[in-house]
């Protein structure tokens, strides 16, 4: 197996993460984002979206989508267990993970790609040409302050995101909260629970990938 990686991207990070959790050793291979090289022919003729992460398997199958590698992975190598155990678990982490996703790391790329010169004609992860507009950082900003709100709100009833352990709801939210500081979205003044969550997640060393 290989894993398509980009060290400065939030959706390679929540990868990456899952499989130092899972205590894989899964070698890399960086694509820059920032140079393009995912929209060149090399890459496109591996995953023809342009996107990271991409896990490549053995036999050349390509797993595309940072939850459907999740599920390759939990599925091969079930402990620890990332995704819940038995059907509400699977559910209520699979909703919070994809809320985090949708809500969260949509609206701060909104904001950050529609400012941005080099996105210009790449308004959408991976290729298709498509136009950034500038209206839709504003848009992206608003979207990013609710999502802080749902997340400080539920944060405020259980110590991980999803259920009563850390699982992938929590890596994709904290790989999208430190997208968003990089990208310049402050929290709220008042984020209180996302503050003390945030501390704890961060000790645990696969964060620091
Ligand atoms: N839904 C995808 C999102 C992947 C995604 O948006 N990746 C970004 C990097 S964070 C990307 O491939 N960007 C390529 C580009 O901007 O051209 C997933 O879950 O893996």
């Amino acid at each position: 197996m290989k894993l398509y990686d980009c060290g400065m991207a939030p959706n390679p990070r929540r990868a990456r993460i899952f499989i130092a959790e899972k205590g894989l050793d899964i070698p890399s291979i960086e694509v820059s984002i920032i140079d393009g090289e995912n929209l060149k022919d090399d890459y496109l003729a591996i995953n023809p979206w342009g996107t990271l992460p991409a896990l490549e398997l053995d036999d050349g199958t390509v797993i595309t989508e940072a939850p459907c590698i999740f599920v390759y992975l939990e599925s091969l190598y079930p402990e620890p267990n990332l995704l819940g155990m038995d059907p509400i678990e699977i559910a209520t982490v699979g909703s919070w993970e994809r809320f985090c996703e949708m809500q969260g790391m949509q609206a701060i790329g909104e904001f950050f790609r529609n400012q941005n010169e080099i996105f210009k004609n790449r308004a959408m992860p991976g290729f298709s040409g498509i136009s950034t507009i500038p209206d839709l950082v504003g848009r992206g900003k608003a979207r990013a302050e609710w999502f802080f709100k749902k997340l400080e709100k539920q944060l405020g009833k259980s110590e991980f995101l999803a259920i009563d352990r850390f699982t992938a709801a929590d890596i994709t939210a904290l790989c999208a909260l430190d997208f968003a500081k990089r990208v310049g979205l402050e929290l709220p003044p008042e984020s209180k629970n996302i503050e003390r969550w945030h501390k704890v997640v961060s000790t645990r060393p696969s964060s620091q990938l």
